[in-house]
């Protein structure tokens, strides 16, 4: 069952409310216009993100829940019993029945910044898995975890699935790969989802697909602007964009300005010029030798890796 539930969110709605101000304010004033691409995650970006994840043209999710039910055997036989099992940015942790029923842990602690969707996910796992103890950490998982102490002997077992670690740049992944190692500890494994690099039309189509779910999900971020921070931002004059960035290995994700425009944020006024845009995502892609040497770079060394699912994806398992 739920054993307990630990917070550890210093910064409490008024504080997340003044990041989240800061970090838009900051970005709206840099010359190429950028918002980090947490913040896409209020309750309605959530649900929409739910729904990409059902789109046929976003694979991802396909592809890694397909590898997960083909080599989760493997993947048992090469963590074994008895492990805590770690999941990083757990959300919903639709994909994590399928590795506990397989690896038989000892625990599992789901770490996510979002109480809400930890505690409900909490308990629909509680109540499939009824002798596992869960231990679930509200906890934003870039920053250093402090794990529960129950789990402390444990050997653990990292899992960061969806390829979140895509989000960021090559430099920020290092620096959480290397953190996370340390708060494993010495005889820990990982088992991370990383997108690979594919055909550029099946990249673009599954971040701007033809239903709209994505640009939905896009412009929320501008609709949570305007509702949390008193924005003005006139959202019919903004146009999504999803685009391959050859040099840095990565779809970008944009909201493009439709013509000249000036609004406010919290009273501050801002101009765009048609054309300009707010970057707002940053979904890196990794060819094996990539994926390899990022681990390795981050304190792990890979041991195995599943990506044989079409589109390509891959779920590597390293050791500390
Ligand atoms: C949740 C970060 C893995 O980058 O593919 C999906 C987010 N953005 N469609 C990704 C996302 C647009 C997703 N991650």
């Amino acid at each position: 069952g739920v054993v307990r539930h630990l917070r550890q969110v210093e910064a409490d709605e008024a504080g997340i409310d003044l990041a989240f101000r800061a970090d838009v304010h900051a970005g709206l004033s840099q010359a190429q216009k950028a918002i980090p691409a947490r913040w896409f995650y209020d309750a309605a970006g959530s649900a929409l993100f739910e729904d990409i994840t059902a789109l046929p043209e976003y694979y991802p999710t396909r592809s890694e829940t397909d590898l997960l039910k083909r080599h989760a055997a493997a993947i048992a036989d090469a963590a074994g019993p008895g492990r805590a099992v770690v999941e990083l940015g757990s959300g919903s942790s639709t994909k994590t029945p399928l590795l506990l029923e397989a690896i038989d842990p000892a625990a599992y602690v789901p770490v996510d910044i979002s109480g809400d969707f930890l505690r409900a996910s909490a308990r629909a796992l509680a109540a499939r898995f009824p002798g596992l103890a869960i231990y679930p950490v509200e906890a934003d998982f870039t920053q250093p975890v402090d794990l529960p102490r129950e789990i402390c002997a444990l050997p653990k077992l990292g899992f960061f699935p969806g390829s979140t670690i895509g989000n960021m740049v090559a430099r920020t992944a290092v620096d959480l790969l290397r953190s996370w190692r340390s708060a494993l500890g010495e005889a820990s494994l990982l088992l991370i989802g990383i997108d690979r690099i594919k055909d550029v039309d099946i990249l673009e189509r599954a971040y701007d697909d033809p239903a709209g779910v994505t640009a939905a999900f896009n412009l929320n971020l501008l609709e949570r602007i305007n509702r949390e921070l008193d924005g003005t931002i006139p959202l019919e004059n903004f146009t999504h964009r999803a685009v391959w960035n050859d040099v840095h290995s990565r779809i970008e994700m944009h909201l493009v300005a439709a013509c000249d425009m000036s609004f406010c944020v919290d009273g501050r006024p801002y101009h765009m010029a048609r054309g300009e845009t707010i970057h707002s995502e940053n979904s890196h892609k990794y060819g094996p030798r990539d994926a390899n040497l990022l681990l390795r770079a981050g304190g792990w060394t890979p041991l195995a890796t599943w990506d044989d699912a079409d589109p390509a994806f891959a779920l590597i398992l390293a050791e500390a």
